[in-house]
Formats: C-alpha cells, structure tokens, sequence
C-alpha cells in the first residue's frame, strides 16, 4: 500500500516532496510514473473539477511550483491514423494512467466550471502550444499543473517530457487489481 496524504473518491494520493524517500527529487515524465508505480499507484489522472480543485489545493497550500500528472499527448506508435484524434493540439490529450480521454483543450469539459488549461505560457498564447518545439525540436507532449510561472496562476501546461518535476501519485485501480489477484489474501 502507497503513502497516503489524502483520500478522494476512492483513491489515496501523495505529493513526491512530501515524502522523505523523494523529498528533493525530481524526475522526467517516465521516471516519476515508474516511481508511483512501485507504489501500486501513477501520476495523477485528473478526470473531475473536484480533483483538480484539491490537485490545485495542494499545490497552492505548499507553493508547489510544478508538478507532473499522467496527462499525456497520443503522439507515439498506435496513436497514427485516429481521425479522432484531430488535430492532436485540441483532440489528443489523454490520461495516462486510465486511458480517459481529456476533454478538447479549447473547451470547458462537461461538468466543470472553467478551463484548467492555462491561457498563457512561453508564447502568451493558451495552452497546449508545443512552444518548446520552436526552441530546440522536442514536442511537449506530457501535461504538468504549473504554479503561476508565466503570472498565470495555478494551471495545466503542455511541457516537454524530459523536464525534470516533483509529482503526484494517485492509486491505480489496475495496479491494485493485478496485485490482489496475484496474491490471494493480500490486505491493500
Ligand atoms: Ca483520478
Ligand atoms: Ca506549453
């Protein structure tokens, strides 16, 4: 069973900088999931504005100033020819760790209040806007919750993966299924 900071819906989940095993430690997008991962859990999936709020929460109540989630653009192998997927700046964001997909960036998804998509960044344009490809050729294809870098509050970002950040871990149901059912008995 992972460190629990809080509960929500079913689910615990811990901020990396608030454990001593990862107090200063920052990773790149796949590191830190494989680090949730030896938890039974990954980066944080945020499929509700109530999650976002507390994600937001916490970030704030610490001054966090970043963080990675499981969000993540379906840019690599299996993610060709899925017309759905067009363009892939609005319709290609999903959730890593469940496979949901995000509402399109340029709205705001069913059942929210607002965008938690920033509307500025590098470009002082709304984001996802790949700017860091312009720079040096890498796409930002991972999602991280930025604490006002660019004066714009506490909002998601497209970013470059390899970016090292801190992050949040929430339980994987898959993980903690596959564990159970490997292990009759076991207490989760
Ligand atoms: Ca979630
Ligand atoms: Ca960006």
């Amino acid at each position: 069973m992972g460190p629990k900071e809080f509960f929500f819906n079913g689910h615990n989940y811990f901020f990396s900088g608030h454990l001593p095993a990862f107090r200063t430690a920052k990773y790149d997008w796949l590191d830190a999931r494989n680090a949730c991962r030896e938890y039974c859990m990954d980066l944080v999936s945020i499929e509700t504005q109530e999650e976002n709020n507390l994600i937001f929460k916490l970030i704030q109540q610490n001054d966090i100033p970043y963080i990675w989630t499981s969000g993540r653009l379906c840019d690599f192998k299996g993610c060709e020819n899925r017309r759905d997927l067009e363009p892939k700046n609005i319709f290609g964001w999903f959730w890593s760790a469940t496979r949901v997909k995000m509402a399109p960036t340029t709205q705001i998804p069913q059942g929210w209040g607002y965008n938690a998509w920033s509307q500025s960044g590098h470009k002082k344009v709304p984001q996802p806007d790949n700017a860091e490809f312009d720079i040096n050729g890498t796409n930002e294809s991972c999602v991280s919750v930025l604490n006002n870098v660019y004066k714009d509050g506490i909002a998601w970002h497209d970013v470059a993966c390899y970016h090292e950040k801190p992050f949040v871990c929430e339980d994987s149901e898959e993980l903690l299924t596959y564990v159970a059912s490997t292990n009759p008995g076991i207490r989760l």
